[in-house]
């Protein structure tokens, strides 16, 4: 099993992309980014934000179409099939309201300019699978949901799916909604936080692999944690599925962890790639080596103890390495 380096979110910062899969030793032939013994999986969420949308969606469905990279849905990719596709009763499955018009604009911009293009990437879209298990690792874009995943059988979208997952109420709209936006939880009645574009929420994502504490405050279970969140016990009614220290690692991006934030699994078997790529940071890859668990590893020490207790195959696909594209600022952040 060859090594396969996981990509965070990327949201159109194509110069992040060239450079991280330079540094992974990924080279440019014919157009094509390849490697001779690696593969890539992107987590979803190439588009919106900018600046390089169509280079972004040129250089990924390369890679895919020569076999040096596979793709998942990302949310933003998800609500661009919705966005475009007609509700039947004069409207889109996504609405075209003032904040859906504003988060999908830097590609609404692309496809103006670029007859064709939008019909292509969206067909495109409809190919990604809404998750990917590697059986050593797993792969989806925010939150990896076992009875999500049991609900819709097959990971990939129709017109039909696509209608449903669209359409509050349905068990299709909760199963999407939660592989691809996470699981989020209501704060108590009134209750509202400014997001990091300044919306009004109602509602706050939660670390869903730990527990449900019911100690913890509404700034403690928000993810990532938000000091200026109000620091009183939140006593949500609402559970989720924990995900078991036994399971295999899971992969995913969406949450927009801080600049500052460690470069480092969450848990020994929960990492995120998201280092908000889309919003000046660093865009991250995950390299996991299936084949390589006796080798001494650069996260060795930190995992050691960690790994104490998974099985086998948990073990060997944690021979791991983290790689940073430079952020717009063009520093380089240390490579651990
Ligand atoms: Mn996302």
């Amino acid at each position: 099993m060859p090594i396969v380096d996981i990509i965070g979110d990327i949201h159109g910062n194509v110069d992040k992309l060239r450079r991280l899969l330079g540094r992974l030793n990924y080279r440019e032939n014919g157009g094509v980014y390849a490697h001779p013994e690696r593969s890539a999986i992107f987590v979803g969420d190439l588009i919106d934000r900018g600046p390089a949308i169509g280079e972004t969606l040129e250089l990924v469905s390369a890679m895919i179409r020569s076999g040096s990279a596979q793709i998942i849905m990302g949310n933003h990719e998800f609500n661009a099939l919705a966005f475009h596709t007609p509700d039947g009763k004069g409207g889109y499955l996504r609405r075209h309201t003032e904040k859906n018009c504003s988060q999908h604009s830097a590609t609404l911009d692309y496809f103006q300019k670029n007859p064709n293009a939008a019909e292509r990437a969206l067909t495109w879209f409809y190919s990604f699978p809404l998750w990917l298990d590697l059986g050593f690792a797993r792969i989806v874009h925010a939150a990896w949901s076992a009875s999500a995943i049991q609900l819709l059988q097959t990971p990939y979208l129709n017109h039909d799916r696509l209608l449903r997952g669209s359409t509050k109420g349905t068990p299709e709209y909760d199963a999407i909604d939660t592989l691809l936006k996470g699981v989020e939880v209501r704060l108590p009645a009134g209750s509202t936080f400014a997001d990091k574009d300044a919306y009004l929420r109602a509602k706050i994502r939660v670390r869903w692999w730990l527990r449900r504490d019911p100690q913890g405050t509404i700034a403690e279970t928000v993810f990532p944690p938000d000091p200026s969140l109000p620091k009183i016990p939140f006593a949500t009614a609402t559970d989720w599925e924990p995900y078991g220290s036994d399971q295999p690692p899971v992969i995913f991006g969406h949450y927009w962890l801080p600049k500052d934030w460690p470069i480092r699994p969450l848990a020994p078997n929960v990492i995120c790639v998201d280092f908000s790529a889309g919003k000046g940071g660093p865009l991250v890859a995950y390299s996991l080596n299936p084949e390589r668990a006796e080798e001494p590893q650069i996260h060795k020490c930190r995992l050691t103890m960690a790994v104490i207790g998974l099985p086998l195959i948990a073990m060997i696909s944690l021979a791991i390495q983290f790689t940073i594209a430079a952020g717009l600022n063009g520093t380089q952040p240390p490579e651990i």
